[in-house]
């Protein structure tokens, strides 16, 4: 439970929007976070399509990259909403990879103001994580899922299989 723009990791995952220009949330505070610089690397991308992932540097972040992804907005389950957040966390990992990234933190991505219900989200959550860090070729070394609030906190834990 903690910040994630706090974490001394190599890189964060931000839960960003298409428009990869900033937010509320755990976007808001990550762009807070690391100045306004995040802001004129993120205007050069030209945005990310749902699912998908994008990297820039983390400027004041104590993390040297930012890797955004844009989670789903959930309708109700009838629209690829798990698929969509699957990949998001797919995406993320194989950019960390790519990056020789070895130490990564995610958010609970889409489970604030996209409404994602938490029990299904933190199951995606943690069987893509545990999934790809099973992969003889991964160069991963940790990943930490940083929760903001106690709910989404033990339902995390209880996923694990910790309480
Ligand atoms: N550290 C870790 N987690 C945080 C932090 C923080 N500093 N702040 C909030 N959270 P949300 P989404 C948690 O709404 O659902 C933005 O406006 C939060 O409590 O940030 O993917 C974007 O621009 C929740 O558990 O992201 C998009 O428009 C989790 O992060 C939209 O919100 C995700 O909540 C994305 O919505």
């Amino acid at each position: 439970m903690g910040d994630i723009t706090k974490q001394n990791v190599d890189a964060i995952v931000n839960a960003a929007n298409t428009t990869l220009l900033g937010g509320g949330g755990v976007d808001g505070a990550i762009h807070t976070a690391a100045g306004p610089e995040l802001l004129k690397e993120c205007e050069k991308l030209g945005g990310c399509s749902t699912g998908k992932a994008k990297i820039t540097k983390g400027f004041n972040l104590p993390a040297k990259w930012v890797i955004h992804t844009v989670g789903p907005v959930w309708s109700g389950g009838q629209y690829n909403e798990k698929f969509v957040l699957t990949s998001c966390y797919q995406n993320c990992l194989k950019l960390a990879e790519e990056y020789q990234i070895k130490t990564l933190a995610f958010p609970s991505i889409s489970t604030g103001a996209y409404r994602f219900p938490i029990t299904e989200a933190s199951e995606i959550a943690l069987r893509e994580i545990k999934k790809h860090l099973d992969q003889k070729s991964s160069q991963i070394e940790k990943v930490l899922i940083v929760c903001f609030d106690e709910k989404t906190y033990l339902h995390y834990l209880a996923q694990l299989g910790h309480v």
